[in-house]
């Protein structure tokens, strides 16, 4: 078999998503998500000046050479455009490859290891009254594991408060919009928040929380401490990673478990932090961590020291994306969650897929492939529009901090 053409598919079905479809002679025909929130031209354009060129004529089934080829190739190593571009390659290939053989996805990786992958949603309110009220609309809906983010009162805009009833959406203006901090508000606000869910939910369910890169290590130090009585099953992004160093500090004071990991892109951001023993989910995913062969080397790390996959799954990462990522979650071993947040119907529409939800479970589906399409017709409906993800300023002198 030979890949005789590739192209991208930008759209913006609500949202930005950049698709790279690969073509075979074979007729066989593969897609991954190239999705960078906020960047996302630079990826598009990575593929097409510089990869889809490279693709041209080779054996889609050599997916291995083929990553270490755009990889090594390119001289230049890792970052965000790089390792989205060299993911979308090989999430497509991984799609052919299945195609080929006739099977889904997760019966190339080693078949399922599980029956059904547990997904968490995300419950966000304007205040503690109406974030309960969404934690207890989630359980409703079946989900075992919930995200629970909060406005605080006396700041304006918080990471994580929604827009409307089921959509998060983040990159909301033409130029980033400025968001404002008070790290002592938060840090007052955030337990209280959550014993004020463990009290209406009950011990049942599975509760997160994302600090989204805010505190420093000895503030996010105490925010585990203070949420220790409530039993999260992790929070996420404490402190910015960096400098990985930072965990240990976190570590020695909290036994409130950790999730990092949605922004790195190779197994280097990920090493310390995992053999070091600094972190107990490890959060980077198919679109921006080179795909399912990369993902999976990550994996194997982590499961050497008990740390379990959680893999980042907002709406800017597209249905190609989760249902890729639901076929590595089925098959890996070391699975601990998967964040889901549904897309719109718009979304959807422009990406037909096999997966389903069902009572807080997710299924990729039988098809073979990842079960993934996308319709290119609709997709030209939706033509891109440029949006920014926040910045985020301290509120008491304007300092830009971690949005
Ligand atoms: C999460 C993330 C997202 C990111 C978004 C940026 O845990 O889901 O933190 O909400 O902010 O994906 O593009
Ligand atoms: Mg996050």
């Amino acid at each position: 078999m030979k890949i005789t053409s590739a192209r991208i598919i930008v759209c913006s079905p609500g949202r930005n998503f950049v698709t790279l479809k690969i073509e075979t002679d074979e007729g066989l025909t593969g897609i991954g998500d190239a999705t960078l929130n906020g960047r996302e031209l630079s990826v598009a354009s990575y593929l097409q000046d510089h990869v889809i060129p490279c693709l041209i004529g080779r054996d889609p089934h050599q997916i291995e050479d083929i990553w270490q080829y755009l990889y090594r190739g390119a001289y230049w190593r890792r970052g965000p455009i790089t390792m989205t571009a060299i993911a979308a390659v090989d999430t497509a290939l991984w799609d052919i490859k299945a195609k080929a053989a006739g099977l889904p996805l997760y019966q190339l990786l080693g078949g399922k290891s599980r029956t059904g992958v547990m997904v968490y949603g995300h419950a966000n309110g304007s205040d503690i009254e109406h974030t309960v009220d969404e934690v207890l609309r989630y359980a409703d809906m079946g989900y075992k594991a919930i995200r629970a983010q909060s406005g605080v009162p006396g700041i304006d805009k918080v990471y994580g408060v929604g827009r409307g009833t089921m959509f998060y959406e983040p990159a909301d203006a033409d130029l980033p919009s400025e968001h404002d901090w008070s790290t002592e508000k938060y840090l007052r606000h955030t337990p209280k928040l959550f014993a004020a869910i463990r009290e209406k939910l009950g011990w049942d369910h599975h509760l997160l929380h994302d600090v989204h890169h805010r505190l420093t290590p000895i503030e996010a130090a105490r925010l585990g401490k203070d949420l220790e009585p409530y039993r999260l099953f992790w929070m996420e992004d404490a402190t910015p990673a960096e400098n990985q160093e930072a965990f240990k500090l976190i570590r020695q004071h909290t036994t409130t478990p950790l999730a990092v990991g949605e922004i790195f892109n190779t197994i280097w951001d990920c090493k310390d932090l995992i053999e070091n023993q600094l972190i107990d989910f490890i959060r980077t995913t198919v679109v921006h961590a080179g795909g399912i062969s990369h993902l999976r080397r990550i994996a194997d790390l982590a499961a050497l020291y008990q740390v379990r996959t959680g893999s980042h799954g907002a709406t800017d990462l597209s249905p190609v994306c989760m249902g890729a990522a639901l076929h590595f979650d089925l098959w890996v071993p070391n699975f601990g969650i998967q964040e889901y947040m549904k897309h719109t119907d718009e979304t959807d529409a422009v990406f037909p897929h096999a997966y389903t939800f069902k009572e807080g479970f997710m299924y990729p589906g039988d098809v073979p492939g990842h079960g993934v399409d996308v319709d290119e017709t609709i997709a030209k409906k939706y033509p891109y529009q440029r949006a920014y993800l926040p910045v985020n300023r301290q509120q008491h002198d304007g300092t830009l901090w971690n949005w």
